[in-house]
């Protein structure tokens, strides 16, 4: 059976991160990610009042990275929210935001070399096992965490490319596709059919997608808008062939977003572009989508932002009409 989980972004209060959290523990969801950006409120102090006032879902940064946050310090935060929210952590783990990285003058580096080492040292020192490490990326000797879960924590990979999608596919127990459309998953779905063999069956393949829903279509997709501008900025031009999205109109995004002029870039959001970077509309509209995307492999549908004009809202509306459907 499908699972579903919610993407919350921690830009507002901690406490009304918390709240949508419960709505969506309360309303069947099975699982919360928090995004991890360092100008946003703490992905693990977030995750930690969670963990604190929740009993069920399961939790984790989604995604978090190795080129900011050092994987020994990852594994240490997932060992403590593990033990705190009882073995309900999942780790969410890729090559972080370029955007975010510039911010920081810190290269994207080696940035499959980063992922696989990271997910190597991480397993080992959640096992509680001595871990002494010559890389590309890290280099380690003799480090132990001094206390560790009870069970192995599954690892979820952040990948959209085609060598972070079939590495994501050999190493982890999930992989975070960050798209919505079925085209993307087709193609996503070929790549990781071939890499993870036998571990197939067990792979948890998770559309991140752009999310909106309201009883009216307009006001769902007016809310997508500005999103998925910024997607389509950020897309390779393989994907905007994809998904047959004219290069030239794509740059005029692009060009708009980078002068700051964003009521001149959502005025060149299409029809085609909103249809192939999101979930947008009524309940029903929504339901029909993911229908669509589960019958290319995915196994998980994660409801990303904007969720919709009202986050509360949404949630309700989410576990109400749209869960049940599939359950
Ligand atoms: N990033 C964040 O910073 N914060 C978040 O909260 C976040 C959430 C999130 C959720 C879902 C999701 O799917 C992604 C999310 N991301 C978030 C983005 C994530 O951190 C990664 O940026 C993203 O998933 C990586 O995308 P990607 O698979 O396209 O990988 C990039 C690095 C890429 O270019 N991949 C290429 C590919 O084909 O897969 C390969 C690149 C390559 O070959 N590199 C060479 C190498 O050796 O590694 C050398 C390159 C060089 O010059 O160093």
């Amino acid at each position: 059976m499908v699972k579903f989980g919610l993407e919350l972004v921690p830009q507002t209060a901690i406490e009304k991160i918390v709240n949508y959290a419960i709505l969506a523990e309360e309303g069947g969801l099975d699982t919360v990610w928090i995004t991890d950006h360092f100008y946003n409120r703490n992905t693990y102090v977030t995750l930690t009042a969670i963990a604190l006032k929740t009993k069920r879902v399961l939790i984790g940064p989604g995604v978090t990275n190795p080129y900011v946050v050092n994987p020994v310090w990852t594994a240490s935060a997932i060992a403590s929210l593990d033990e705190i929210s009882g073995g309900r952590v999942l780790l969410g783990i890729g090559a972080g935001d370029r955007v975010t990285l510039e911010k920081l003058s810190i290269p994207q580096a080696v940035p499959l070399a980063a992922i696989k080492e990271s997910v190597t040292v991480i397993r080992e020192l959640l096992r509680g096992n001595n871990v002494t490490f010559e890389g590309k990326f890290l280099k380690i000797r003799n480090a132990r965490l001094s206390f560790k879960p009870e069970r192995d924590v599954p690892i979820y990979i952040g990948a959209q490319g085609p060598k972070m999608l079939k590495l994501a596919s050999r190493i982890g127990d999930g992989v975070l596709i960050n798209a919505s459309n079925p085209k993307d998953f087709e193609y996503a779905s070929e790549i990781i059919k071939k890499a993870a063999g036998d571990r197939l069956d067990s792979l948890d393949i998770v559309a991140y997608t752009c999310f909106s829903v309201d009883y009216d279509r307009e006001v769902a997709r007016s809310k997508v808008v500005p999103i998925v501008a910024f997607i389509v900025a950020g897309a390779p031009e393989m994907v905007l062939e994809r998904h047959g999205i004219n290069k030239d109109k794509a740059a005029r995004i692009k060009e708009a977003l980078g002068k700051g002029d964003f009521k001149e870039a959502f005025k060149h959001v299409t029809e085609d572009m909103v249809k192939a970077f999101s979930i947008y509309g009524t309940p029903e509209d929504c339901i029909a989508a993911i229908e669509e995307l589960t019958k290319v492999h995915v196994t998980h549908i994660v409801f990303g932002s904007p969720l919709g004009a009202k986050k509360k809202k949404a949630i309700e509306i989410v576990s109400r009409e749209i869960v049940p459907a599939f359950k």
